[in-house]
């Protein structure tokens, strides 16, 4: 059974360890922005390992909007990398998990579609976006 790796960011691991621990009653905001976070259970592409990603909520319907946008640093989440090499995850929003599916959005229209929900969803999105000249990886998880 692979081993779950935290994150080497305290405030990261410290989230996802209430989260978790609270069942997906307590530590499931930004902070004190009171915005919805989920947390995406993923695997390492290079260890293998169990890793945990906080994450905005985004909702699509049934489908949640991934965005690597990492404050807008100069280079991609690691996580992406992981989600690229292995599309299957788990979701938990709040109480629930659920098993999905992971694909990277590519065709223009969608991403365009997809990221408005994101940035109506959590504004600071398209302020990062102007930080960095990579573009912002958008990723759609979809009911398994
Ligand atoms: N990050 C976002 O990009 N978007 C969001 O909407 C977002 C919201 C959010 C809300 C609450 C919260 O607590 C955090 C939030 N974050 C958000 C931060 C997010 O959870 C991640 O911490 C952040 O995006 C950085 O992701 P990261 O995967 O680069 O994490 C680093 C700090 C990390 O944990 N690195 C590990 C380490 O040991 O240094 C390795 C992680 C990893 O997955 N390694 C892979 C492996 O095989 O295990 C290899 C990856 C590779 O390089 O190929």
């Amino acid at each position: 059974m692979p081993e779950y790796l935290p994150s080497t960011s305290d405030w990261v691991r410290e989230q996802v360890d209430l989260y978790e621990s609270s069942g997906g009653t307590q530590g499931t905001t930004l902070r004190e922005t009171g915005l919805p976070v989920i947390i995406v259970t993923n695997v390492g592409n290079k260890t293998g390992g169990i890793r945990k990603t906080p994450l905005m909520r985004v909702k699509d319907g049934d489908s949640y909007v991934l965005v690597g946008s990492r404050g807008g640093a100069p280079k991609h989440p690691e996580w992406v990398y992981n989600l690229r090499a292995n599309g299957s995850v788990e979701v938990r929003d709040l109480t629930e998990v659920y098993s999905m599916r992971v694909r990277e959005v590519e065709d223009d229209t969608e991403r365009e579609r997809l990221w408005a929900l994101a940035v109506e969803a959590f504004p600071p999105y398209a302020e990062y976006q102007t930080r960095t000249e990579r573009k912002i990886p958008v990723f759609l998880a979809e009911p398994a």
